[in-house]
């Protein structure tokens, strides 16, 4: 693999940042580049690394391997991720070209959400009464809420095209705390990669793009020439929650003369809690899986997980917190609510340094009871604090499904694991069967990706092979669920040989 890497190197200056967000620290994660033995340059916080501190700079070096499309890059500490982000893109290698015909031109389109107060006061606050964040005022498209709002009118973002072109958007979903529904009016998308690994082309209305994913959508503008609307809005399947119900849009406008519609139309997008809207474009994803992309499915697994993805509550003295009947709003993976540790799991891995972490993060679910019911006993609320871990052996096939579970409040949960790409090989509503689901699963051209919306009251089944030595977060990409413990990581152990080594630490890595 090394052969083909190409590395590039990142300087991060922790004093930029903080000229521009309340918290005092920082780091970015380039999200979806695997980083092969270098967990060292990924970025998650307590994780990898800790925190960059104002006024200090960490050099990250990202290497580049498989990954050919729409990556992105972000700040991974807290909810610092709607501050610095950028899309990252990684062209064909030289002397080959894209799985479709070259387009004319290629856009980013990176999805945003915008609250008026500093992001931060909005987690602070929400940890602090133990209740849901104050939902956002906007979305944005490349910065830009966009004409239905009253602030940005004329700064909205405009698409100029050429009649009879195509377009390649570059489409980063970088929203914190919902999955979204994207059109554009009058033109159909056709989706040819996801997370930076090329799809047999899907040609819809409507997207569904969840937190953390990027998708290549092919636009073809061989429509009338005149002024449409881009739009996107919330997929908010939480029953019963106030969410960010408005719309945010840019504008896709025909070069030439002519008298443009006022205003231009609005695409349709599904309703904000359509489930089945979401999973019916989710679902039809698959890779090309032919000669010149070929797949490579584990079949023997050797390490099977079934995990429980649930929202949870700790009770609160006198009842006094702001989650559901006054108690305090959590997250876990099998029960497991995970806790930061005081310095980075990897570096306690590395130096062998005890006491940071646990090494058994459970491969099944405490209790098994109908994770999908209307009615949940309240009792199995509550979770269990830990830090853990599960320990992989170098090229151990994992197989991990996510249950879906209703406690607390039922929704979708898009899984994004760090340093690998993963097969989607099943998914589906209600709860897991054992026996009769992995039947089903699609071994024959599954999509390859970093985060897969676990659809609400449902299951996803993913496949990959531990061949990239380290410590990988896995956790829920809506930040509320990730900081309150809807994580764990996994430590890759060494193979045999120096291709399969963790490198050792840059000289320049962050204290804690
Ligand atoms: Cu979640």
């Amino acid at each position: 693999m090394a052969s083909f890497m190409k590395i590039f190197v990142l300087h991060i200056l922790g004093l930029l940042l903080w000229s521009s967000i309340v918290a005092a620290k920082t780091h970015r994660h380039t999200h979806g580049v695997k980083m092969p033995r270098n967990p060292w340059s990924d970025g998650p916080e307590y994780i990898t690394q800790c925190p960059i501190q104002p006024g200090h700079n960490f050099t990250q070096t990202v290497i580049l391997s498989t990954e050919e499309g729409t990556l992105w890059w972000h700040a991974h500490s807290d909810w610092t991720r709607n501050t610095v982000h950028g899309a990252i893109v990684i062209y064909p290698k030289k002397g080959t070209s894209y799985p479709f015909p070259k387009p004319y031109a290629e856009i980013p389109v990176i999805l945003g959400e915008w609250w008026k107060s500093q992001t931060m006061a909005i987690q602070e606050e929400a940890l602090a009464t133990g209740g849901d964040p104050n939902v956002s005022d906007a979305y944005t498209i490349n910065g830009q809420p966009g004409d239905l709002y009253p602030c940005s009118r004329s700064d909205t973002f405009k698409l100029k095209v050429k009649q009879g072109k195509t377009y390649l958007l570059r489409m980063v979903n970088n929203v914190l705390q919902d999955l979204n529904f994207f059109a554009i009016a009058n033109h159909k998308l056709t989706v040819v990669a996801v997370d930076a690994s090329y799809v047999k082309p899907l040609t819809v209305d409507y997207i569904t793009i969840s937190p953390g994913q990027a998708m290549d959508v092919l636009l073809v503008a061989n429509q009338q020439k005149n002024h449409y609307y881009m739009a996107a809005k919330a997929y908010e399947s939480v029953f019963n929650i106030s969410y960010d119900n408005t719309t945010t849009t840019a504008l896709v406008e025909y070069i030439g003369n002519y008298t443009a519609s006022s205003p231009p139309s609005l695409p349709y997008l599904p309703l904000y809690n359509d489930t089945s809207a979401s999973v019916n474009f989710t679902g039809r994803l698959r890779s090309l899986a032919s000669k010149r992309y070929p797949i490579s499915v584990p079949t023997n697994i050797t390490n099977k997980y079934f995990v429980t993805v649930s929202v949870n509550t700790f009770p609160c003295a006198n009842n006094s917190c702001a989650g559901p009947n006054g108690t305090r709003l959590s997250a876990s993976l099998n029960n497991i609510s995970f806790q930061n540790p005081t310095i980075d799991i990897l570096q306690a891995y590395y130096k062998k340094i005890g006491h940071v972490y646990d090494d058994d993060f459970p491969t099944f679910p405490p209790v098994l009871f109908n994770f999908t019911a209307d009615y949940q006993y309240l009792p199995y609320e509550i979770p269990e604090k830990g830090t853990k871990v599960g320990v992989l052996k170098y090229n151990a096939t994992v197989e991990i499904v996510f249950q879906s579970t209703n406690l607390v409040g039922g929704t979708d949960h898009p899984m994004h694991l760090h340093g690998y790409s993963f097969y989607v090989v099943g998914w589906g509503l209600g709860n897991f069967d054992p026996n009769k689901d992995p039947l089903k699963y699609n071994l024959v051209d599954p999509p390859l990706q970093n985060t897969i919306a676990v659809p609400k009251n449902g299951w996803t089944a993913i496949r990959f092979q531990a061949d990239n030595p380290g410590v990988w977060f896995l956790h829920c990409h809506i930040d509320r669920h990730m900081t309150w413990g809807m994580d764990m990581a996994f430590i890759v152990k060494n193979g045999r040989g120096p291709e399969a080594q963790l490198l050792p630490p840059p000289p320049d890595m962050p204290p804690c």
